[in-house]
């Protein structure tokens, strides 16, 4: 049998080059080591877990993480070592019952995801299975807690997500002047088309892009998560600019691809008086599929009313809203606000917890985006999870940037095996 032997936690540097966690997790067999890293947002929700930082602002701007490796090496690794990783749910329990707070404040939700993931890799080698197929069994059979009950067992088969590509890139993401974060391209699936094709559609017109840019003088560096990041007439020359870039290589909108936005809640100057009828509009003009956090996450009355009105092929998605965690998707649900939700690990911590959610998620017909972070890290975990789960999407940043690919090039992986 094989057990946890030890975690060795490390700092390392993100992609926006801050300090970041990475644990390595050995089995007690020779050279059986597994290790997962934690990404961070720069559009932090105000309901996500607690991320330890130093708050030593003579070092990293204060970013520096060794408060959250000492967590792992000196507080969780005594905890969890000689248990076996199949144990996920009994693992993540005890995660949280020595973080011991509502928001994991004391150990650090950046001290405790990582190694939950870890468990997951180690626990998927010891059953012998790809890592989505680990999980979308965990996942099916999760009853860990006595509310896992009221949905029980359940027998989702594992499926490739459709993906979301953020080629433009504003909002707190970029120095420009585009309100919205992410301007999204989103491939048809299609009938019989592999992940590769929707990799080359983002990829061909990710270039196109920059060619037109370039022709139009709009050229201007790139944006956290290595988008375009122009300064524009508005949100709607960046949506055209998408639709005239795809077209370049005689992709239609609808047929071949929709769009997506993620505002993260900020809104233009020109909607602030009509802020409903303005995504109204944006709706009607273009193939709009997903639409992320339109309005601020307090601002329940204005989600919900969009919610009902907006024309019913958009979803509109809750991330900073709904935070990962079924305490918020709950209030979503009742009040209506959302079709669709982000899921983001790092935003409630481990693994089970993820799951539980999504769980609750899909009982109740929530489309469902597994989502990186603007500051990641190499570590693919997520496009397992978002094929163990069945996701409906994945959000992973633009077909380019090794943090960004590495997600990508996974699920080319994942989509040999399960087609
Ligand atoms: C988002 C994410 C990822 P951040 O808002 O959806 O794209 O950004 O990680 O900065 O919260
Ligand atoms: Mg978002």
């Amino acid at each position: 049998m094989s057990l946890i032997k030890n975690l060795s936690a490390r700092q390392i540097l993100n992609s926006k080059g801050e300090p970041a966690v990475e644990v390595t997790l050995s089995l007690d067999k020779e050279g059986e080591y597994f290790t997962a890293s934690c990404p961070s947002g720069i559009s932090r929700g105000a309901k996500e877990m607690i991320e330890l930082t130093d708050k030593d602002f003579s070092r990293f701007q204060g970013k520096e993480v060794s408060n959250a490796i000492k967590k792992i090496n000196e507080a969780i690794n005594p905890v969890i070592k000689g248990i076996n990783p199949i144990e996920q749910g009994k693992i993540d329990r005890k995660l949280i019952d020595l973080d011991g707070t509502p928001n994991k404040a004391n150990l650090g939700v950046n001290a405790i995801l990582p190694v939950s993931m870890a468990v997951a890799k180690a626990g998927a080698h010891v059953a012998k299975r790809h890592l989505f197929v680990h999980l979308n069994h965990y996942f099916n059979e999760l009853i860990v807690e006595e509310e896992d009950l009221k949905i029980g067992a359940t027998d989702y088969k594992y499926q490739m997500p459709r993906a979301v590509f953020n080629l433009i890139n504003g909002g707190r993401h970029a120095h420009n002047n585009l309100s919205f974060q992410e301007f999204l391209l989103i491939p048809q699936k299609g009938t019989q088309k592999s992940f590769w094709e929707q990799l080359r559609m983002a990829s061909e017109t990710f270039h196109n892009l920059e060619k037109i840019l370039l022709e139009k003088n709009l050229i201007s560096g790139y944006g956290e998560e290595g988008g375009f990041a122009p300064s524009l007439e508005g949100n709607s020359q960046a949506l055209d600019l998408l639709i005239q870039s795809a077209g370049q290589n005689g992709y239609k909108p609808t047929k071949d691809f929709t769009l997506g936005i993620d505002a993260a809640g900020a809104l233009p100057k020109e909607a602030s008086e009509s802020p409903i009828e303005y995504f109204k509009e944006l709706a009607s003009h273009y193939p709009l599929e997903l639409l992320e956090d339109p309005f601020p996450e307090d601002k329940w009355d204005l989600w919900e009313t969009l919610n009902s009105e907006i024309n019913p092929a958009v979803i509109v998605v809750g991330d900073d809203l709904t935070a990962t965690n079924p305490v918020y998707l709950e209030k979503a649900i009742q009040s209506r606000a959302i079709k669709g939700m982000i899921i983001k690990p790092n935003q409630i911590g481990t693994i089970t917890e993820v799951l539980r959610v999504v769980k609750i998620a899909k009982k109740k017909g929530i489309k469902l985006v597994v989502s990186h972070r603007s500051k990641e890290t190499n570590d693919n975990f997520i496009a397992d999870l978002a094929a163990g789960i069945a996701a409906d999407f994945i959000k992973s940043g633009p077909p380019a940037r090794g943090e960004r690919t590495a997600k990508y090039n996974r699920l080319l992986e994942i989509d040999e095996m399960i087609v």
